[in-house]
């Protein structure tokens, strides 16, 4: 049940390490149904698909990969219709699965770490990337897409997500180059007669980093794409966007190659974040000649943000950030990990004065949070509400077990918590048809039960975080990243 913050801490953990270990176990078998375990009532409104991408495999026939992040996208569609619910999930197809998966081994060096069997030697000079395919999944302009950021987008049947290819966007995309996983839709785009558009970007690392813009109309063409060089090397994962801008935080990171090349860590193990040194706000024009500026901010290190929006001649940027950018190192077991050794993740808000070039930051919520989302039409406009996945404990680094929701107007926060035993991914709001209020609608989020060993996807009012239904699958899905909804 949700409750209202103001409990006090408490010194016991809210979970059991064993029971959160088991949300990354490999789910080798794809699965289609319909839903028959359901607690609760699925809303007769609630029409669609939720699309989810996360790693589905830790493992190459037994094989650990090193993180994560490294393991093949899968894809689950839950398919909601007339108050039932159809769940569907199937592996992207890529190169290095189907290769792997018939060799029976590794083949791939990871971005995180991941290596051959055979030590340094079997991984020296290899520089292969492998696309995995597994961090978000969008459908847009009559496609659905499986996005890893750095490289082409792959396109699946929405109705049964078989594997149709890579996709270049009609032409656009050059082969080998990158997509993000990280499109933003503008819910209302002056240059495209206020219909939706796309926006997403693609990133060229190097001792001086590319960025490129892409806006995509309705029907899925690139109606807009430009390009800047800014200096330094960029990981830069995710971006806001306003009608007017694309917003970019370009963390003080430096590269060393030297181990990555002689087969010794991943690229992005070779990464290395000077939290002594400011980041670099990047305030890309998305059309005209204004020329880009660049504020430096201290923002630690961020993996995603959760909105922007231009007021009253401010740019507001809402982020969540990490005094540190969280890595597996080369002898490491992600497995054991110790939550409270690791800085966790807390919002912030960043206000810019784009004349003076001043910047105001702010701790906004102490409470470990990722997976930040507002209501799709509040996208780059100012929004009165955000919702989070969020530690059970006020404190403290830990797994994610709870939906939170900051109201900015009240500086209310409620808090839905499936612990002891379960743990959540990314919320996704779906609003209620022709609904007014800003969080009339339902949040989405698929929960690992530790206990049972399975998974459920929880639909919770957004504007009170009650329990609407549970739909219980009769497997467990390793823990995810991205996901959308489609109405169609
Ligand atoms: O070598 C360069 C650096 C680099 C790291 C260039 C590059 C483009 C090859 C590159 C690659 C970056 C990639 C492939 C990033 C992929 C990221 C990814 C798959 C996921 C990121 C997830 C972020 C978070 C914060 C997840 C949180 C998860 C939980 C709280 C637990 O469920
Ligand atoms: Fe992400």
């Amino acid at each position: 049940t949700p409750t209202q913050l103001n409990q006090t801490s408490s010194t016991s953990l809210s979970y059991s390490l064993d029971e959160w270990r088991k949300g990354y176990r490999s789910l080798q078998d794809e699965h289609e149904y319909w839903i028959d375990e359901i607690e609760g009532q699925i809303p007769a409104e609630l029409q669609g698909t939720l699309f989810r991408n996360g790693p589905g495999l830790l493992d190459v026939n037994g094989q650990r990969i090193h993180h994560p992040f490294d393991g093949d996208g899968m894809i689950c569609a839950f398919t909601f219709q007339d108050g039932r619910a159809h769940f569907r999930n199937r592996f992207v197809q890529t190169q290095g699965y189907l290769e792997e998966q018939e060799a029976g081994k590794i083949l791939y060096r990871g971005v995180f770490g991941t290596q051959k069997l055979g030590g340094w030697l079997a991984n020296l000079l290899d520089f292969r990337l492998k696309n995995i395919a597994n961090t978000n999944v969008i459908y847009w302009g009559d496609k659905l897409l499986a996005l890893w950021e750095a490289a082409e987008p792959h396109r699946l049947d929405p109705s049964t997500l078989e594997t149709l290819g890579l996709d270049d966007l009609d032409g656009v995309l050059q082969p080998g180059s990158a997509f993000a996983a990280h499109p933003r839709v503008d819910p209302n785009c002056a240059l495209d007669d206020g219909n939706a558009c796309l926006v997403n970007f693609a990133i060229k690392p190097g001792l001086s980093t590319t960025i490129t813009i892409y806006e995509l109309d309705v029907s899925g063409k690139v109606v807009r794409q430009h390009s800047h060089a800014v200096p330094g090397f960029g990981f830069m994962h995710d971006f806001a966007i306003t009608p007017n801008y694309c917003i970019f935080f370009q963390a003080p990171v430096s590269f060393n190659p030297l181990p990555y090349l002689l087969g010794l860590k991943g690229a992005g193990q070779s990464l290395n974040v000077q939290t002594d040194r400011p980041s670099q706000a990047i305030i890309i024009p998305r059309h005209g000649d204004a020329p880009v500026q660049t504020i430096p901010v201290e923002a630690g290190f961020i993996f995603h943000h959760a909105n922007a929006f231009e007021q009253d001649g401010k740019l507001c940027v809402d982020s969540i950030c990490y005094a540190e950018l969280p890595a597996v190192g080369p002898n490491e077991d992600y497995l054991t990990v110790k939550f409270d050794r690791l800085a966790p993740g807390q919002l912030w808000r960043f206000e810019f004065d784009l004349t003076t070039q001043q910047v105001h930051p702010q701790l906004v919520e102490p409470r470990c949070c990722e997976f930040p989302v507002v209501h799709p039409d509040r996208v780059g406009r100012p929004n009165r509400y955000t919702y989070m996945g969020a530690a059970h404990a006020p404190t403290g680094n830990a797994p994610l077990q709870a939906i939170l929701k900051l109201d900015w107007q009240t500086d209310d926060r409620l808090l839905w918590s499936a612990a002891p035993h379960g743990f959540v991914s990314e919320p996704i709001f779906v609003p209620r048809p022709d609904s007014t209020a800003e969080d009339e609608g339902w949040l989405l989020t698929l929960v690992f039960d530790g206990q049972q060993e399975r998974s459920k996807l929880v639909i919770l009012n957004a504007s009170d975080l009650q329990e609407v239904a549970q739909l219980k699958l009769k497997h467990h899905i390793p823990y995810g990243l991205h996901g959308n909804f489609t109405s169609h």
